[in-house]
């Protein structure tokens, strides 16, 4: 569980780093498991399926790389076990002061020189569509050594009290339809380098991140790939209503059994 400082730190930037935080057994498991998804990639869409609702969902940039793999969190026990982990269910509990669901996962890859651009967005750019409201939160685990060169991730801190910024869905820069926001609103926000931080780490690094933190990833210039593993998740009470596009189940969850129900809340402690 967090003490009152790392909630309060959490509050304010919209984020909260915990190096180190997944043991080498916990990381192995996970570290074995997302290797298999993407390397297996024929012979696992055979196993579980790759279709609209069930499945692990696979998408690949346009040179046929993997780019991300979705709801691999239903059926790989490592995977539904890590979320489980007091030690990252816990501090999700305490983000919502109440359960939590698992809305939907994803293994990131940024396969060397090959992966491509996150556009500046905030999570809550795409879910605002999906017919829930904000009280949602993510979680990611370094996998691989995660550096600026192999394109990190990049914080904006504070940007989640920002509000809902302008998105436009962009179809052309990548082979995933992302929402990001647009230029005027970035310009509007993001005057020099010093706005950003680069989420660099090590495997077993966690990272907790609010649904409208700014944030972005540029192309993996390196020779090295790196994949994260993201648990996207919502307050139990927040489960989607109905929408006219609704996405599928790979993406926006259908099944909202609490992982956090052995986590006892208590008050924080400095
Ligand atoms: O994995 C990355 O580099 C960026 C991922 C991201 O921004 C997202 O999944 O929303």
């Amino acid at each position: 569980m967090w003490n009152s400082q790392q909630l309060d730190q959490y509050r304010e930037q919209g984020f909260l780093a915990q190096p180190g935080l997944l043991t080498q057994d916990e990381l192995s498991s996970l570290q074995t498991a997302a290797n298999d998804l993407v390397s297996r990639y024929e012979e696992m869409v055979e196993l579980v399926g790759d279709d609209e609702d069930n499945g692990v969902h696979y998408v690949k940039e346009n040179n046929g790389a993997v780019r991300s793999l979705f709801a691999a969190h239903q059926r790989i026990e490592a995977f539904r076990q890590a979320i489980r982990l007091p030690k990252i269910a816990g501090p999700l509990k305490q983000i919502f002061d109440n359960d939590a669901y698992v809305f939907h996962s994803k293994v990131n890859v940024k396969d060397a020189f090959q992966g491509t651009v996150w556009l500046w967005h905030q999570d809550y750019g795409y879910w605002q569509y999906d017919g829930v409201d904000d009280r949602m939160a993510s979680v990611l685990i370094m996998l691989d050594k995660t550096t600026i060169h192999g394109g990190c991730l990049l914080f904006v801190p504070g940007s989640h009290q920002w509000g809902v910024l302008e998105h436009e869905s962009d179809e052309a820069t990548t082979s995933y339809k992302q929402w990001c926001v647009t230029k005027p609103a970035l310009l509007e926000r993001i005057q020099d380098d010093r706005v950003y931080v680069p989420i660099v780490g090590e495997p077993g690094d966690v990272f907790f991140f609010d649904c409208k933190i700014l944030h972005g990833s540029g192309h993996n210039m390196s020779p090295a790939s790196r994949k994260s593993l993201i648990f996207a998740c919502a307050d139990v009470d927040n489960q989607p209503k109905v929408v006219e596009n609704p996405r599928p189940d790979w993406v926006v969850a259908r099944q909202f059994e609490p992982f956090t129900n052995d986590i006892q809340l208590e008050p924080t402690e400095s």
